[in-house]
């Protein structure tokens, strides 16, 4: 191996330029951040540079451009190739408001603050903070699965909206991928899931540089990716060499003309050193280059050695040549091309820009059911599915499915019309993700960054499977309902390897999430209703497997108050309760029962209803203090589930009553009486609570 192969580029002598001022940049941007992979941007420049300048439809002046091509970095810690190629397209930044700005997204400001403290070039992308970063990537295969929703999304919009003469939606998604990517389960399950559907929108480029963080790939990665892409039904190409743009020139053809399946671009490429006598060593490449090993780079791409942050005279404008010009043609004929639709097709037109705004359709909340008080009553899960047929029909673009769990998750549309999403159909409103709980998560956040309002639905145990893409759509941002049922040990006899206990905690502890645990069928209700109204995060419905009373709204309070977190239920005389009982979801009930046999012995009890922490505590403290009234000190928390946070609103006087272990394989009532979930245990609790307040 010498140092040309990872410098000489085919292609013009511009090219060469542009290409190494993004590597150039890179490296600099890492020295002066002391901190950074350079590596990757050395080597995927050419891959980066050619996709954008000469393949990507994308209109610099217009990010928001709904049929823009998608780019996604899965290896999220090649950020400054992004961030780069951001700059140099002279991509512009969108504010707050949503407002197209002057001001560039990346300037080369930014691009000198890399990974410093508010600017817009974090670590890894954050596409909430910098325009023109489709998705946040950084965790190793999420982009990869968020891809793959994107694709769905794409081939939605283009299904549902697109007419005769009116190709509305025809975007692309490029995703450039790493090892560690495709070493990834959630990128596997993803990419099984987009062979499966045929999504031939998508594209990964997956950079096959035989080396990860430790050392070589094949200390642990020998598989034969090619191979296992055409088993998954992917169209599989191959460029060997990374710097030979007119290769990958046809391989970006390739994919373009392929029209029956996603494909797969291998790129054989060598991660960037500075010196070429590292390029086979097992070195760590995660770091920051050093001065002199910086000075050998660029003296190998004939650069200026001590230049820093030297963007040659050229390069810019080659860009807005380039992507620039194809972006803006396209986006002004395009948009042309919507006006004259919206003139044909006023209510399509009106929905795919209130899709784009996250607003929700006049009358999106019409006919939702309202259930009669009831002792048996209904599993959550059985009220929050027909609500979800409601709102789905009143709102298009509210689509979904579940992790193989459709008929036990309740998420299933019946409706007349739904239809399925499938590889001959791409209108379908059911998702159907298979047993990949994982992949569903990634592939929401990414119909989710699609402007899509993605539900998604499994047992509540297997919460932890896709935990992390919870995480980064909170962390994003982005509106995704999960629909998790089977939400304690109340679903009995499948046992303690599907009996959620730690789940509600953990999830709690998430930030800018909102978990909804509701107590019957009408807090079912408006525990939907907040979800489709929020639109900046995550919300968890968590719903019961087992039928649960539904309450006398004519005797207890209205459910309207679950809009506030947690509310008075049922109160004591003159709203001076000498012990409170609070729960959430299945539980409610138990202190409804104790409540009203606390009342017969003469004992003055309120009960809240708490089905969201979160919501809770963003009300004002004269709200909270008038539902948790601080001279209360007997209280009584009442949860299937680990007791860890409750005392947050259980005095240290007060009583907890939950799981303290693992659940148990048995019919419900039998685990009921096993585990003390029945109203004499919350009678005893609260005379505890009581004594202890004394
Ligand atoms: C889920 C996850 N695990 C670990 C990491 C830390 N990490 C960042 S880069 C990297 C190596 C990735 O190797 P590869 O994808 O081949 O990228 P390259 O080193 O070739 O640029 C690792 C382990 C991560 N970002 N995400
Ligand atoms: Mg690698």
């Amino acid at each position: 191996m010498v140092a040309g192969e990872q410098t000489v580029v085919t292609g013009s002598q511009l090219d060469t330029l542009c290409i190494n001022t993004i590597r150039t940049l890179a490296i600099d941007a890492v020295q002066q951040a002391n901190s950074g992979h350079p590596g990757a941007p050395m080597g995927l420049a050419p891959v980066a540079y050619s996709l954008w300048q000469e393949v990507l439809r994308y209109d610099p002046e217009d990010p928001l451009w709904p049929n823009r091509d998608r780019f996604v970095l899965s290896a999220g810690h090649a950020s400054m190739l992004l961030y780069a190629t951001l700059y140099l397209a002279g991509v512009r930044y969108v504010n707050p408001e949503g407002e197209i700005t002057k001001e560039l997204s990346v300037s080369l400001d930014q691009i000198k603050r890399f990974r410093q403290l508010d600017s817009r070039t974090p670590g890894h992308p954050e596409s909430f903070i910098t325009t023109g970063v489709e998705t946040t990537t950084g965790p190793l295969g999420q982009g990869a699965g968020n891809s793959v929703g994107m694709a769905i999304a794409e081939r939605w919009l283009a299904a549902t909206y697109n007419r005769p003469g009116f190709e509305i939606f025809n975007y692309n998604i490029y995703t450039i991928c790493g090892d560690g990517d495709l070493m990834e389960g959630v990128a596997s399950e993803a990419a099984s899931l987009a062979g499966h559907l045929k999504l031939s929108n998508l594209c990964w480029i997956y950079d096959n540089n035989r080396v990860t963080l430790d050392g070589p790939a094949s200390w642990s990665f020998s598989e034969d990716v090619m191979t296992r892409f055409v088993g998954y039904g992917w169209n599989v190409t191959r460029v060997s060499d990374a710097n030979d743009l007119d290769m990958l020139g046809r391989a970006y053809k390739t994919f373009l003309d392929t029209n029956d399946r996603p494909t797969l671009i291998v790129v054989d490429s060598h991660i960037g050193y500075g010196s070429p006598h590292k390029q086979d060593s097992s070195e760590a490449h995660g770091e920051p280059l050093g001065v002199e090993e910086v000075r050998l780079a660029k003296k190998s791409y004939g650069w200026p050695e001590d230049a820093k942050f030297l963007v040659p005279e050229g390069v810019v404008e080659h860009f807005r040549e380039g992507v620039g010009k194809r972006g803006s043609e396209m986006r002004a004929k395009w948009d042309k091309l919507f006006s004259d639709y919206t003139g044909k097709y006023p209510e399509l037109a009106d929905q795919i820009n209130r899709m784009q705004r996250r607003e929700l359709p006049d009358g999106w909340d019409k006919n939702l059911p309202s259930f009669p008080a009831d002792g048996k009553g209904i599993a959550t899960r059985e009220s929050a599915g027909k609500v979800l047929n409601v709102l789905a029909q009143n709102v298009p673009w509210l689509i979904g499915g579940s992790a193989d769990l459709g008929n036990s998750n309740k998420t299933t549309l019946k409706y007349e019309g739904a239809g399925d999403f499938s590889s001959t159909s791409h209108k379908g409103k059911n998702l159907h993700f298979g047993v990949r709980e994982h992949a569903m998560g990634a592939a929401m956040n990414g119909m989710s960054v699609s402007k899509l309002r993605p539900f998604g639905g499994t047992f509540f145990n297997f919460s932890d499977y896709l935990r992390p893409t919870i995480r980064l759509a909170a962390l994003m941002e982005t509106p995704v309902i999960h629909v998790f049922t089977h939400d304690s040990i109340g679903l009995g006899e499948d046992g303690p390897t599907h009996q959620p206990i730690e789940q509600l905690a953990s999830l709690r502890a998430v930030p800018n999430t909102i978990v909804l645990r509701p107590g019957d069928a009408n807090e079912v209700v408006e525990a939907w209703k907040i979800a489709m109204q929020t639109t900046h995060g995550p919300v968890l419905l968590v719903l019961s497997r087992q039928a649960i009373p539904t309450l006398d709204r004519s005797k207890y309070a209205s459910a309207a108050g679950v809009a506030k977190g947690a509310y008075v239920l049922a109160d004591a005389p003159g709203g001076k309760p000498s012990v409170i009982l609070m729960a959430s979801g299945s539980e409610l009930s138990l202190c409804v029962d104790a409540y009203e046999k606390l009342k017969a012995e003469g004992i003055n009890a309120r009960v809240v209803s708490m089905p969201s922490w979160e919501i809770f505590e963003k009300q004002d403290a004269a709200y909270k203090e008038s539902v948790l009234p601080a001279s209360v000190a007997a209280r009584v928390s009442v949860e299937l589930g680990a007791t860890l946070g409750w005392e947050r609103y259980v005095s240290p006087k007060g009583q907890m009553v939950g799981m303290h272990r693992f659940g148990a394989s048995a019919p419900w009532k039998d685990l009921q009486k096993k585990f003390g979930f029945t109203t004499d245990t919350v009678l005893d609790a609260a005379r505890k609570a009581i004594a202890g307040a004394k």
